[in-house]
């Protein structure tokens, strides 16, 4: 799971780059914060499971200037936590070791993954992956054991930059103390943060700091208003601070000296992994928005190209299979079947001619390659490929179409624009196909006519008639004319002794059986073409081109990358972390 919703964040962080419109910008923001948030928190999980007893971190976060490094260095009772009157001046997420040794925390460098860790002293202004962890020898009242993380803030202007790094502070969090001063508490950003780490369920306290004597409960009294506003749980407890002289800190009042030690007894573990669970399910329909409307248009480009196969198979059978002058298939089993009758006169040439029909082509073109082969006169194979290419001109049509009326109208163009590019390469990869086709199903076209000469075999009077016929001798010398390239296909179904022989044989004894096969060999042509050409070519070329969207403006989660995903979101846990 953390891998897909790396793959996730890194999907919106390249299309963000790419996008126009302000508004989806903004959500699609806001999703990476949320993937940033998510990830965090599924590391933090794995943080847990893997230690015999986990460190307790606490995080104090708030808006700039609300105090938080100079509350940080109180709870310590150091000045470890660097304290500026400039806003944006803690940049990084800094760690204070409070009752541990830096040598317990060994899993926070693997938790921040590609973030590194430095000395405080290191840390520096041009570069925001990264965070530091100090030991503090300072004995605290007020903390419990574990490690206090000063954090940037998250509104200022250059906090965007950062903001990576406040994320993971946060989810890293078992508790929160949310320091807010009686001028920020009320900004945005503060509760739009509140509202985002919810789902973590991280027992929360919150500091007023920079309060004038008096003011307190009105502001409370307001904080409480904004509380709910953005969280559904418990208001937490409020800790009012008390604005010191100038220069001074915050004082921890004295009755609440035990609150931190008490909200870390709070924090459970255990429950983690449902919380990460709630927090992916609560968010993945939304996370997925842009994946799942791309696989819709997916689907539909898989449709759209079905119902064009089958519009194409329609016209091939109209055209050609079904069409009296164009069928041609049938007549080539005839001249074949000439051969094998071995015409009196004929026979001797004919029979020199007969590899013309033989697969594989290799031996035709032994030869010589000056003969043209039937495949080049073929009606069939010019149909073939005009059928493709008018398949493609209603494809580009329909996409246009698409493009317009679709919500995912920019997949649509682009899908369109790959075609064209492609365009020559699947046609000329159908026309290979139809190529091969035609010379392969010779083979199916000889045992036809062998089919139909042994059932004259068992009728010799018809044979032998047949043989004497001068219509039998007239269309054999035409079937040499063809097979020594005189003629093309296209004359040979139109030849009038190819006609007459053709009917002779109809309305003789093995008329009946004659149709069969020709019913059967049609069935076999239409199955043949239908796989070998418009499925293995065609289809599977133009199903491939999805693949070469542009990466920078599309997801390209693959429909089963997704469906893996979704079934580690719902498989149910049996003892085992699953996600
Ligand atoms: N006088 C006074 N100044 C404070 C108090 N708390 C914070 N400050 C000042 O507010 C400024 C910002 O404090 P800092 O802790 O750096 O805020 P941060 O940005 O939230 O970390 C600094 O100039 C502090 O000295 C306080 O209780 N009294
Ligand atoms: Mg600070």
């Amino acid at each position: 799971m953390l891998e897909f919703i790396q793959l996730l964040k890194q999907r919106y962080q390249t299309v963000l780059t790419q996008l126009g419109n302000e508004t989806v910008k903004a959500s699609y923001q806001q999703r990476i914060d949320q993937l940033i948030l998510a990830e965090a928190f599924i590391r933090k999980g794995q943080m847990i499971d893997a230690a015999q007893q986990p460190l307790l971190h606490m995080a104090v976060v708030g808006p700039t200037q609300a105090g938080k490094s100079s509350l940080v260095n109180v709870l310590l009772n150091s000045a470890a936590a660097g304290v500026s009157p400039l806003a944006g001046y803690t940049i990084h997420p800094q760690g204070f070791c409070n009752g541990v040794s830096l040598g317990d925390c060994g899993d926070v460098q693997r938790y921040f993954g590609r973030f590194q860790q430095l000395q405080q002293t290191q840390l520096s202004k041009d570069r925001h992956d990264c965070y530091s962890l100090t030991e503090n020898s300072t004995d605290s009242k007020f903390l419990p054991h574990g490690v206090l993380w000063d954090t940037p803030d998250f509104d200022s202007i250059d906090s965007a930059t950062y903001r990576e790094g406040v994320i993971r502070a946060i989810a890293l969090a078992d508790m929160v103390i949310l320091v807010v001063s009686k001028e920020k508490y009320a900004d945005q950003s503060v509760w739009d943060i509140m509202a985002a780490v919810e789902e973590l369920h991280q027992p929360t306290i919150i500091c007023l700091n920079k309060l004038v004597e008096g003011s307190e409960s009105v502001i409370i009294q307001s904080l409480k208003e904004k509380w709910r506003q953005a969280r559904t749980d418990e208001f937490p407890e409020v800790v009012p601070l008390y604005y010191q002289k100038p220069g001074g800190l915050p004082v921890w009042p004295e009755s609440r000296q035990q609150l931190l030690i008490q909200l870390a007894h709070k924090v459970k573990p255990a429950k983690h992994a449902r919380f990460e669970q709630e927090l992916l399910k609560r968010h993945w329909q939304t996370w997925l928005e842009p994946v799942f409307a791309e696989h819709q248009a997916l689907n539909d480009w898989h449709e759209l190209i079905d119902l064009m196969i089958e519009q194409a198979m329609e016209s091939y059978q109209r055209d050609y299979l079904n069409h009296p002058h164009h069928y041609e298939t049938f007549q080539l089993a005839m001249t074949e079947l000439l051969n094998l009758m071995e015409i009196p006169g004929l026979a001797r040439i004919l029979a020199g001619t007969r590899q013309v029909l033989t697969w594989p082509v290799r031996q035709i073109m032994k030869l010589g390659g000056k003969r043209p082969h039937i495949s080049d006169s073929s009606h069939e194979i010019a149909l073939l490929n005009q059928i493709a290419e008018h398949t493609l001109i209603q494809l580009a049509d329909k996409l246009l179409d698409r493009a317009d009326q679709s919500q995912q109208g920019q997949w649509w163009r682009q899908i369109n624009s790959v075609l064209r590019n492609q365009r020559q390469d699947v046609l000329q990869d159908f026309s290979r196909a139809a190529k091969d086709y035609h010379q392969s199903f010779q083979v199916d076209v000889e045992s036809a006519a062998s089919r139909m000469y042994y059932k004259l075999q068992e009728q010799p009077v018809v044979l032998n008639s047949l043989r004497a016929t001068r219509a039998t001798a007239d269309a054999a010398v035409i079937a040499l004319t063809l097979q020594m390239g005189g003629i093309g296909l296209h004359d040979l179904v139109i030849a009038p002794a190819m006609l007459t022989l053709t009917s002779l044989l109809a309305e003789s004894a093995v008329g009946g059986y004659m149709h069969k096969v020709e019913a059967e060999l049609k069935q076999n042509q239409f199955n043949t073409v239908k796989q070998a050409l418009f499925i293995e070519s065609l289809r599977n070329k133009l199903l491939q081109l999805p693949e070469q969207l542009s990466m920078t403006t599309h997801f390209n989660i693959s429909p089963d990358q997704l469906r893996a995903a979704e079934l580690q979101l719902t498989e149910k846990r049996h003892g085992l972390r699953l996600l």
